[in-house]
Parts: structure tokens; C-alpha cells; sequence
């Protein structure tokens, strides 16, 4: 029967295995096959003389990355990968692999990251991409006990809309038979609608679609965003759980993948220990300003430049708080006290952004108001106005860039590692 290469102990008998062909090395008397299931490494050595002949015949057949099903006795072996070898009665060739390969799996070779997409299911049998997905599962399963065990909902809500909810720009227009209809930015309104529903607490694994102008190395064009929206409490509390969950998805990831995490050749993972100091936006601008070459004034958007000058000074996650009304989206909450400012937030990695929220005008007279003063029309948004009016609870949420939440996490350098399939301007194959 099959077994999994990490279920393999020295001390075994014998074992029968399927994987890959990862390296074959034929040093003439010995030959080595290296084979690779999605758990880890296991030796074949082959002593020709000591075999059946087809034995090595059909060693001189694989071709790299070929998948081989091979059946035979275990014996320790202190230079071979986990100190064991697996010495063949059996090898069959299951699928032959084609060569050359677009791609070195055992990454002698190394690829561009464009060749690595476009053959992105060679590149995912290398074991420090796969680890990424593993470490993804582990994240998005972390997320959901998280929600679950503090009474969410998971909601589902639709991708096909008919405005936008971020402001104007950056949609995706798609052929709706005879009507104008976008792909969604944001599950925004329709989280909030469902607090109007009364369903107090709920969250979205979704993805969302912008059409974003640039090719950077922290944009998708689809991405999955972990949101939330809590009802009966203020910035405060779904900022709290938002600390929350993320000490919670390090943690998990930290208990439970440690295999994954050495194939990264990740030597330390720290799971952040201390509270994220809460930074005002005018003190924000104040470093970035003191940091940036280029010229940063009260009231501008925080670029690129401006979070990496501030992320350097906070050196940890952390939060930016009481930004500008004027800078942020019709929906967060002004201080009552300086409506010039607003209870929304953005949570920070030393990096990049990871999250934004805020309070929400839950009053329909400012909340249309508010859409006015942006430049919008209040007559578009109808549909998410109405709820307003029939009993609507103060309320709060935020969005959480899972792609970005593992891209700092694990350190990769682009936001595509950690997507299967990236779609960017000027990809959309595979
Ligand atoms: P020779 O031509 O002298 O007969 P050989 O075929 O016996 O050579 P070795 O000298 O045993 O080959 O090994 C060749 C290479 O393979 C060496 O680098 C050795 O360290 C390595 N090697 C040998 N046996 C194993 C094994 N069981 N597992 C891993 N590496 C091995
Ligand atoms: P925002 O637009 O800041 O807020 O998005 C929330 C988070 O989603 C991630 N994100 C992206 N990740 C990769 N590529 C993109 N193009 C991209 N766009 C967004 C980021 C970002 O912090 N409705 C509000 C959330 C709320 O207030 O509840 C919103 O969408 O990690």
C-alpha cells in the first residue's frame, strides 16, 4: 500500500511510494532517484549490480519530474535526506514527464518570476512555493475558527454590482445583458446591509476586483479580502479584533507549520507579542515628512515612500489613527467633537498596508450628505441608502488583504508569490 515519504522511519521494513522524479543522479555502479511527494524527499539508491536488470533499465527511462511509483526495502543511511534509503524491488513509470522542463523544480536553476507564473503548476511542486499555500491554508482556516468561535457569520454576498463603493475609479466594467454592472471592490455595502439585517456580527473570505492603473509589487487586480462589520460597537472594539486575529493567525501558523516553514528556509517566525501602538495621522505625516525626500503635507493620501519612512520608525505592526475626513471614503464616521477627522483606520505592517476600517455613518441624512461631498450621486446608491432608514445600528468594520497579511508574514518580496494565479495588467493566463 502507498505510503506518504514523511510517514517513512528509518526502522521500516520495506514501503511502496508515488511521486515525482525530483533528480537522478547515475554515477554508474549506483544510481540515486530522489522522489518527491507533497509531504517531502525520499533516496531510491540503486546498487545496479544488486538489482533486476529491467530495474536499472527503467532508471535510465525517467526523464525529470516524471511521475514513478516505486515499491522496496527500507535501511538507515545517515547521508540520505530524514536517514533513510529506499532500496527498489520495484519501479514503474505512472506518467512520463516531457523535457526539457520549462522550469528547474529542484530550483538548480533559478526562474523570473513571470516564468514561474506561467508554469505555475511546475513551479508549485518546488517545496518553498507550496509551502506559501500550505501556510495560506493555514491562514484562512485560522481565520475561520477565529470568527467562528466568537459567534460570526460567514456571508457570501454577491461579486456582480452595480456600483461602485470605493469611490468612482478603479472598476472593472463587465457585459451584464442589457445593464451597466461592474465587478465588486469591496463587499462594503452589502456588509452593512446585513447589519441593518440584524445579524450583528459577520464576515467575508471574498474576492475583490480593482482595475488598478500600475504594475507594483503589492497590487493584484484580484484579491481576497477578509472582512468584517460588527454592530454596537465603535472603531475601538473591531480594531481590537483585528489585533486579535492576527496574533491569532501567527500563532496558529507558528503551531501548526513548522515543516512548511523550514521548507521556506524561514529560521525565525515571530508572532507579534506586543499591543500595535495606535500612531494619529498628523503625527504619521510628521515622520514621513521628517524621512521623504519628496515633499508630504498634512491632509495627502500616505504613499509608498511615506509607510515605508513610517513602518522603519514604528519597526512592528501598528495602527493609523484619526485620519482627515476629506481623504477617506463617505462612509466613516467624523468625530463628533472635530468633524474634521474621522474613526477610521488603516493596520500597518512595516511594509505595507494590511487593513483599513472605520466606524460607519449609520445616520441616513449625513450618510447622504457625505456620498454628496465626495462627488457622487446619492440617487446610485439607493439601494444601500434605504436600510438607513428603517432602524439601523451603530456599526463598525474593516478589510483585511489576506495576500498581503502572508506576503509580510512570510517575507516574500512580491504579493503575486502569494497567489496561485495572479491576475495583474498584463496577466490574465493561466
Ligand atoms: P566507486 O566508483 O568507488 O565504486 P561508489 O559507486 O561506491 O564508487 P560511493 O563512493 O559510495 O560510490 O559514492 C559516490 C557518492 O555518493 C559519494 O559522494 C558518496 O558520499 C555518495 N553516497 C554513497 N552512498 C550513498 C548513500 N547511500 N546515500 C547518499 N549518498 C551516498
Ligand atoms: P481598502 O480599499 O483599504 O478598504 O482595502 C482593504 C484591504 O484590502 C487589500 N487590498 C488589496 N490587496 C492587493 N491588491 C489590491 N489591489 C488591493 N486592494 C485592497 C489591502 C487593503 O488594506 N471597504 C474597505 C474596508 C472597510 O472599511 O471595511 C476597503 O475596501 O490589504
Amino acid at each position: 500500500m502507498r505510503v506518504s515519504i514523511n510517514t517513512i522511519t528509518p526502522d521500516m521494513p520495506s514501503a511502496e511510494v508515488i511521486g515525482w522524479a525530483h533528480e537522478i543522479r547515475d554515477l554508474g555502479g549506483l544510481a540515486f532517484l530522489l522522489i518527491r511527494d507533497r509531504t517531502g524527499i525520499l533516496q531510491v539508491t540503486i546498487p545496479k549490480k544488486k538489482v533486476a536488470p529491467e530495474i536499472a533499465e527503467t532508471i535510465r527511462a525517467i526523464s525529470r519530474e516524471s511521475v514513478v511509483r516505486v515499491s522496496g526495502t527500507i535501511k538507515p543511511e545517515g547521508k540520505a535526506p530524514g536517514g533513510r534509503e529506499l532500496i527498489p524491488d520495484k519501479i514503474e513509470i505512472v506518467s512520463l514527464s516531457a523535457s526539457p522542463l520549462p522550469l528547474d523544480v529542484a530550483e538548480k536553476v533559478p526562474a523570473e518570476l513571470d516564468t514561474r507564473l506561467d508554469n505555475r503548476f511546475l513551479d508549485a511542486r518546488r517545496p518553498r512555493v507550496s509551502a506559501i499555500f500550505k501556510i495560506r491554508n493555514a491562514v484562512q482556516h485560522a481565520t475561520r475558527n477565529f470568527f467562528f468561535d466568537n459567534g460570526f457569520i460567514e456571508i457570501n454576498t454577491s461579486k456582480i454590482v452595480a456600483a461602485a463603493t470605493e469611490g468612482g475609479t478603479e472598476l472593472f466594467p463587465i457585459a451584464y445583458f442589457e445593464k451597466e454592472a461592474f465587478l465588486n471592490q469591496s463587499p462594503q455595502l452589502y456588509k452593512q446591509m446585513m447589519m441593518a439585517a440584524g445579524f450583528e456580527k459577520v464576515y467575508e473570505i471574498g474576492p475583490i476586483f480593482r482595475a488598478e492603473e500600475h504594475n507594483t509589487t503589492k497590487h493584484l487586480n484580484e484579491a481576497t479580502s477578509i472582512d468584517i462589520e460588527v454592530s454596537f460597537t465603535d472603531h475601538l472594539g473591531v480594531m481590537q479584533t483585528l489585533e486579535d486575529l492576527v496574533r491569532n493567525i501567527y500563532q496558529f501558523v507558528d503551531n501548526t507549520c513548522s515543516d512548511a516553514i523550514a521548507d521556506m528556509g524561514l529560521d525565525s517566525f515571530a508572532v507579534p507579542d506586543k499591543g500595535f501602538p495606535r500612531l494619529p495621522y498628523a503625527e504619521a505625516i510628521e515622520i514621513a515628512s521628517s524621512k521623504c525626500e519628496e515633499e508630504i503635507s498634512y491632509g495627502d493620501d500616505i504613499g509608498t515612500a511615506a509607510e515605508r519612512a513610517i513602518g522603519e520608525e514604528m519597526g512592528q505592526l501598528y495602527f493609523i489613527v484619526d485620519w482627515p475626513s476629506s481623504i477617506r471614503p463617505y462612509y466613516a464616521m467624523p468625530y463628533e467633537n472635530d468633524p474634521e477627522i474621522c474613526k477610521a483606520f488603516d493596520m500597518m505592517h512595516p511594509r505595507m498596508e494590511l487593513s483599513s476600517g472605520a466606524q460607519r455613518v449609520h445616520q441616513h441624512d449625513l450618510l447622504v450628505e457625505q456620498i454628496a461631498k465626495k462627488g457622487l450621486n446619492p440617487e446610485n446608491f439607493e439601494f444601500y441608502l434605504n436600510p438607513f432608514r428603517f432602524g439601523m445600528p451603530p456599526h463598525s468594520g474593516w478589510g483585511l488583504g489576506a495576500e498581503r497579511m502572508v506576503t509580510t508574514m512570510l517575507g516574500l518580496s512580491n504579493v503575486r508569490e502569494a497567489v496561485l494565479f495572479p491576475r495583474d495588467r498584463h496577466r490574465v493566463v493561466p
